[in-house]
């Protein structure tokens, strides 16, 4: 997508290019409100400063539409095929898959949500040390974890979307 085509498409359009990266209306709405913008970096800042913060009832909607660490999404929308992408780095033997389900399981008991990591360019060891250390958080502190997860995702894909490599 190019910077001068998302600025003339009508709403729907826009929101259509907008949505795999975070289905959260108000951050739709506000980069919507904001076009046109006169570079991807533009998009970008208003995209990072409309996502900070997350309420807690966007980061649980928006939660619905990832996959579990170590689950393929199935199916052939654009977060499914997103979702491939990220996760295409775990290494997914025996063991690793089953650390990873009953981690999983552990954070769902312990916070009621899935657990939620920018997945792309981090392997299975990795994001399990992570996982462990995050049962560890209490409630509040977790919860600012899971909004910046959720940033860190919505953005990358953003910029993926306008091809843009952007820096970790
Ligand atoms: C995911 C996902 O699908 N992509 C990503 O970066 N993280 N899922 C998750 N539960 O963290």
């Amino acid at each position: 997508m190019d910077i001068s085509r998302f600025n003339a498409l009508d709403s729907n359009d826009a929101a259509a290019v907008l949505r795999p990266c975070a289905d959260i209306d108000r951050w739709v709405e506000a980069i919507l409100d904001a076009r046109p913008f006169a570079s991807v970096d533009g998009l970008l800042a208003c995209a990072q400063a409309a996502a900070n913060p997350f309420t807690e009832a966007e980061i649980d909607a928006a939660l619905a539409h990832h996959p579990r660490i170590g689950e393929r999404a199935v199916g052939s929308s654009d977060e499914a095929a997103l979702s491939r992408g990220e996760q295409s780095g775990l290494d997914l033997d025996e063991q690793i898959a089953a650390a990873l389900e009953s981690g999983n399981r552990a954070y769902e008991e312990r916070f009621a949500r899935v657990f939620l990591i920018r997945a792309a360019g981090r392997g299975s060891e990795e994001i399990l040390a992570e996982l462990r250390r995050r049962l560890g958080n209490d409630p509040a502190s977790e919860l600012a974890e899971v909004g910046k997860q959720l940033r860190a995702i919505a953005l990358l894909r953003l910029a993926a979307v306008f091809n843009r490599v952007p820096a970790r």
